[in-house]
């Protein structure tokens, strides 16, 4: 069966813009699944810890016939491959690779919660995300239309389409 996923992508070293369209490319690369849309890139202020560089932003809609936890492993397989590492949370990456949606689908486990448990309140997600989205509901959230004004003063700066 087909389903529909959105990907948050972010980078904050190592040539972040470079990192965030090899992303993209590489994206398509994995099995069983296609981008079928892709959003600009965003520069964005650092969001939980501040010590750190601006991060650039974006999204992307993948119709894949994977299951959710199978598309997260090849997400952080994907992210690893591009040498991320974990020195601590929220610390500087080269990728970083969210699964955000996945159909409507609901869930909550140790390894995956979907939606994405902060996807809502973030502008760095959800600019990205409205661009290629505008008419998405987030399952328990609401209407993009409804969450994105709050975003509005978060230090998202769209830069020119990828
Ligand atoms: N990711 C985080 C924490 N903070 N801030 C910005 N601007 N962009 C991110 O992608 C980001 C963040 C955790 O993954
Ligand atoms: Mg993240
Ligand atoms: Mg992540």
């Amino acid at each position: 069966m087909l389903h529909r996923a959105y990907i948050a992508l972010g980078s904050n070293l190592q040539n972040p813009t470079a990192q965030v369209s090899k992303a993209f490319e590489a994206l398509n690369t994995l099995p069983e699944t296609r981008v079928v849309r892709t959003s600009s890139l965003y520069r964005t202020a650092p969001v939980g810890y501040d010590n750190q560089p601006d991060f650039i932003n974006a999204a992307a809609e993948v119709e894949t016939e994977l299951p959710a936890l199978d598309l997260l492993r090849a997400l952080l397989a994907l992210e690893a491959s591009f040498g991320r590492e974990r020195p601590f949370p929220n610390a500087p990456r080269v990728l970083d690779l969210d699964l955000l949606l996945y159909d409507d689908l609901e869930m909550q486990t140790p390894e995956l919660t979907l939606p994405h448990p902060r996807m809502h309140e973030r502008g760095f997600v959800l600019f990205p995300l409205a661009e290629i989205a505008p008419e998405i509901a987030i399952p328990g959230q609401g209407q993009m239309a409804t969450l994105l004004p709050a975003c509005a003063d978060q230090g998202v700066e769209k830069l020119s389409a990828a």
